[in-house]
């Protein structure tokens, strides 16, 4: 992916050397590529039978086919992300459906806490909903003004940018309303539960 030296004008960011050192979170180093980081095989997704499913503890759960999905509102977003890994990418910029819209769909039970992001090849991860609502978390569809790639998670991937990057589940299918903060994937594999990186919250027990 070709990569600029000169940052395009996102609107009134701080670009000098202090600026940017301010938003860049504890123990992380900036990057300009964009590394893909999968914990297994990139899989191949045909949009024909593509699903985004919203379930668990709503009164009825919802499911768009691509047209659908691409027929609901979308923003875009230009966003700061952290991996665990330590790099940080400033700037991203990604066009996609905010969670806050898909809840609109559906009505929440009384006792929903979360989400579990469920994706194509079993990967999973946790997330409150309070992290997901009010703009904080959105269904990625465009990266950079092109489809997203299927490494980074195309056709569709979470984004969850104000949380350590693994929460940005690749190749979303599902999104399930649960009443329990359990661990996904990383989360039962010694990682945080929630992941905050100006927290550093990398691992269980930070
Ligand atoms: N489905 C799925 N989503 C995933 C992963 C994965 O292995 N599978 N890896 C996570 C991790 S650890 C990171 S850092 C980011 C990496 O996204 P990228 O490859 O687009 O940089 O995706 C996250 N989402
Ligand atoms: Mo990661």
């Amino acid at each position: 992916m070709a990569e600029r030296f000169v940052t395009r004008g996102f609107g009134g960011r701080p670009r000098s050397a202090v600026g940017l050192a301010a938003r860049i979170p504890p123990g992380q180093h900036l990057v300009t590529d964009f590394p893909v980081l999968s914990a297994g095989p990139t899989p191949r997704i045909d949009l024909a039978t593509w699903e985004l499913a919203l379930s668990g503890l709503v009164r009825a759960p919802v499911k768009w086919s691509w047209p659908e999905f691409l027929a609901l509102p979308a923003e875009e977003f230009t966003k700061d992300i952290s991996c665990v890994t330590t790099w940080t990418k400033l700037d991203t910029r990604w066009r996609g459906v905010s969670v806050d819209t898909l809840l609109e769909h559906v009505e929440l039970a009384p006792n929903a806490l979360g989400l579990v992001a469920e994706c194509h090849g079993g990967y999973t991860t946790n997330l409150l909903l309070s992290d997901a609502v009010n703009g904080q978390a959105f269904v990625a569809y465009e990266y950079d003004g092109k489809p997203l790639p299927p490494d980074h998670g195309g056709p569709a991937r979470l984004v969850v940018p104000h949380l350590y990057f693994w929460k940005s589940a690749k190749w979303l299918r599902a999104l399930r309303v649960v009443d329990r903060d359990r661990p996904g994937f990383w989360e039962s594999n010694g990682y945080h539960i929630r992941g905050d990186p100006w927290k550093e919250e990398r691992y269980s027990g930070d």
